[in-house]
């Protein structure tokens, strides 16, 4: 497998640039479905050590169904497919800048969860506009062994975020190990007492909140991903969740720009627009880098050829 690696504030990304094999000509949902069951085999291997880590998100590039899109992509992890990644597509941006195949501007991705629209502001620097985004349930209580009584939103951002402004400790670099603790033993919490999202899907992003360090940033949070990995940037789904919950509190106004800095200090830069119906589109705006270019090899001989599932 050819890839790109680059990272958006912190948070890397994986793209696939080539040497995968074909998933057919249906939509990006459909071929998600082909890729989990037919290749996992290579999310494994392109996602897990000794070839990668657990905190990689992997972009497998697509022929687009729709003639609008630039690119189709499937967005994957260290346990499985995912639906959006908003740090994700920015970082695929910014790698298909790289490559030549897309200049500054607007451009339309599709994604399994429905087509995004990302402007290349820079070689460096992009924002997208990402999938309708709404609050579910709001104050909702969870039991959680060691934790309590803990209380949260449940949002849609492109994926189900349950968002807690009650962190177990500091969220901070040096608090990573019980911040980690506290958010899977809510996600399980969550799952055991079946409490999920609106369609029926797993809960299964966990977003704490706390105040900022930065002058300039309005909020700082700590993510869970599926997988037991933490976002190193602010997430943009969960970025977009939590918009979607200030508008459904009436606490952020169409078009208001929200700084939200992720538990290493950076920072995305965001605002939603279209509030009908409580539903918001959201625009997340960050930048990223490429680090790296390689090929992926697997010999047969090799008995982690397929990586190694810590999770
Ligand atoms: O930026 O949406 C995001 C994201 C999801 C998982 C990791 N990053």
């Amino acid at each position: 497998m050819k890839i790109i690696d680059s990272h958006t504030e912190g948070e890397p990304t994986r793209v696939i640039v080539g040497d995968f094999p074909d998933l057919g000509r249906g939509s990006m949902a459909q071929r998600r479905e082909r890729f989990s069951k037919e290749f996992d085999h290579l999310r494994r291997q392109c996602i897990l050590e000794p070839r990668g880590h657990d905190a990689i998100v992997g972009a497998l590039l697509c022929e687009p169904v729709d003639p609008t899109c630039a690119a189709g992509v499937i967005f994957f992890n260290n346990v499985g497919m995912l639906n959006m990644c908003g740090h994700g597509t920015i970082g695929l941006a910014v790698t298909l800048a790289h490559l030549g195949r897309i200049g500054l501007g607007q451009h339309r991705f599709e994604t399994p969860v429905g087509p995004v629209q990302v402007d290349l502001l820079s070689p460096f620097e992009a924002q997208i506009q990402n999938v309708l985004s709404y609050r579910y349930r709001h104050a909702v209580c969870v039991q959680v062994p060691g934790l309590g009584e803990v209380m949260g939103d449940i949002a849609w951002g492109g994926n189900w975020f349950f968002l807690c402004a009650q962190p177990p400790c500091a969220v901070d670099l040096l608090h990573i190990g019980p911040l980690t603790q506290a958010a899977q033993a809510i996600a399980d919490a969550l799952e055991a007492q079946g409490i999920r999202g609106e369609d029926g899907g797993r809960i299964d992003h966990i977003e704490f909140f706390a105040p900022p360090q930065a002058k300039d940033a309005n909020s700082r949070n700590f993510v869970l991903c599926p997988g037991g990995a933490y976002d190193r940037s602010p997430c943009g789904t969960g970025t977009s969740a939590k918009l979607a919950c200030l508008a459904a509190d009436g606490k952020l106004a169409p078009e208001q720009i929200w700084v939200q800095e992720s538990v290493i200090g950076s920072h995305f830069q965001a605002f939603y627009t279209s509030a009908e119906q409580g539903r918001i589109t959201p625009h997340i705006r960050g930048r990223a880098y490429v680090v790296s270019e390689g090929t992926l090899i697997a010999q047969p001989q090799d008995p982690f050829a397929n990586g190694i599932q810590s999770v």
